[in-house]
């Protein structure tokens, strides 16, 4: 068989592969199966995992180095695995919507690909939960993907991948008579503050913390006490100028890459900011070495948090004034008390919504204008995009592939169409994603 059509093949069902492809050993094994998750002493969360672990396990690859994962599905539902954030062909982005094939239940997959690019990337579920609190994102279906760049600048002495996310609940109907989700624990890497082990680190160490919000629907604000954060990536993509921050704010689907300099030893809270979720569970004990007691939390007054706090101070790219401008309006269409709301683009709701063309090598500018009272985390398969302009300022020099778009707000990003074949562009919000936020570009 040769290479291409090796990569051809990309997902395939169990029995269909030809032999020599069998026999090619895995680099990754994930297997998708029903896991008792204990949050805290005697609370136990039944949910969906890869490999009985919360997160899933960490998958490092080499930049350009093809790998093969094998997935197999010990559930009862249909499954896919998403590799959030990587620039993958269409059949193995993991997008039944793309065309990517589902793994039927008891049925093996086997993912091929080429990773790129380099950095913080993610895997999760990327199925229909509806209002079933198990299913899809809201399930233990998460896991921390890096890439190692060829060349790799990180100056730091120790690294650790921290995932929030948040559990059970139930469907709330809220003011406007809509249905929400809320929930009733909250966890970093699968354990409530106090109950997972600290982090146990070295005063003087730079230690390099990779945060991603699992989360199905929420907005999550993270601090640490007695300490700042040097962010030096926003969704694996490095920034020009790393600065300094209080506070780091992470939709769902986003990522923040942070160095914190430990030159405050003690025993301290890493955690939400908002009380009542850390005290939900949303937090993790930092100890420093020779240092014992009970962790110590500072309250910050305020919420701060800024895209543009990370833009470019002399961007060198050209002003790409040719980028086509695409615009893109969300609304949602209320369905009556105790029912999902329906969600919009340019007044369509997924699979009515029109299909985009795009042409390879152009430049597209997309609009994103929320005309809603929800905020948004919207992402973009397959691509980076920039952000150019936030509410009627203009940016430059951020790269991401999720935004958060503020309510009645306007946020523009670019990007250059580079993936041939279906491109999926929703909400990562679960329940917005089922209740019809999405569509998809068609690369010509
Ligand atoms: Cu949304």
């Amino acid at each position: 068989m040769t290479r291409r059509e090796f990569l051809q093949t990309g997902v395939a069902g169990v029995g269909v592969l030809p032999a020599e492809c069998q026999t090619r050993r895995p680099d990754y094994s994930l297997t998708i199966e029903p896991y008792a998750l204990e949050v805290f002493p005697r609370r136990v969360i039944r949910t969906v995992a890869y490999n009985s672990q919360i997160p899933g396990p960490l998958l490092r690859f080499e930049e350009g180095r093809m790998v093969t994962i094998h997935v197999t599905n010990r559930t009862g539902n249909s499954e896919v695995v998403h590799w959030h954030g990587l620039f993958l062909p269409s059949d193995v982005d993991g997008a039944m919507e793309e065309g990517t094939p589902a793994i039927p239940p008891e049925a093996k997959a086997r993912y091929t690909f080429t990773p790129q690019p380099a950095g913080f990337r993610w895997y999760h579920t990327h199925t229909f939960a509806g209002r079933d609190l198990n299913k899809g994102q809201y399930s233990g279906q998460h896991g921390f993907l890096w890439i190692e760049p060829r060349e790799n600048p990180g100056r730091y002495d120790a690294e650790a991948f921290l995932a929030l996310h948040d559990w059970r609940g139930q469907l709330l109907m809220s003011d406007d008579g809509s249905m929400n989700p809320s929930y009733d624990v909250s966890t970093i890497n699968g354990r409530t503050l106090g109950f997972g082990e600290p982090l146990r680190v070295k005063q003087g160490q730079r230690l390099l913390i990779h945060l991603l919000n699992s989360s199905a629907t929420d907005c999550h604000w993270i601090a640490l006490a007695g300490h700042q954060f040097e962010v030096i990536a926003l969704d694996g993509n490095p920034i020009t100028a790393p600065c300094s921050v209080p506070m780091l704010s992470l939709a769902p689907a986003e990522r923040v890459s942070a160095v914190v300099l430990l030159n405050n030893p003690g025993v301290w809270v890493l955690g939400e900011v908002r009380k009542h979720i850390r005290a939900a569970g949303m937090g993790i004990v930092i100890e420093y070495a020779g240092w014992g007691g009970a962790p110590r939390w500072y309250q910050p007054e305020a919420l701060l948090w800024s895209y543009q706090r990370f833009e470019s101070r002399n961007p060198s790219a050209p002003d790409a004034e040719s980028a086509t401008p695409v615009p893109l309006v969300f609304k949602s269409k209320f369905n009556g008390h105790g029912d999902l709301d329906h969600w919009t683009i340019n007044g369509k709701s997924f699979p009515r919504t029109e299909t985009i063309e795009i042409i390879q090598g152009q430049r597209y500018r997309l609009q994103f204008r929320n005309e809603s009272i929800d905020h948004h985390p919207v992402h973009l398969h397959r691509h980076v995009f920039e952000l150019r302009r936030i509410a009627g300022r203009s940016t430059r020099g951020v790269f991401k592939d999720t935004v958060l778009v503020n309510s009645n707000t306007q946020v523009d990003v670019e990007f250059t169409a580079s993936q041939a074949g279906l491109t999926l562009f929703h909400c990562h919000q679960q329940d917005h994603m089922d209740a019809g936020f999405m569509m998809l570009f068609r690369n010509v």
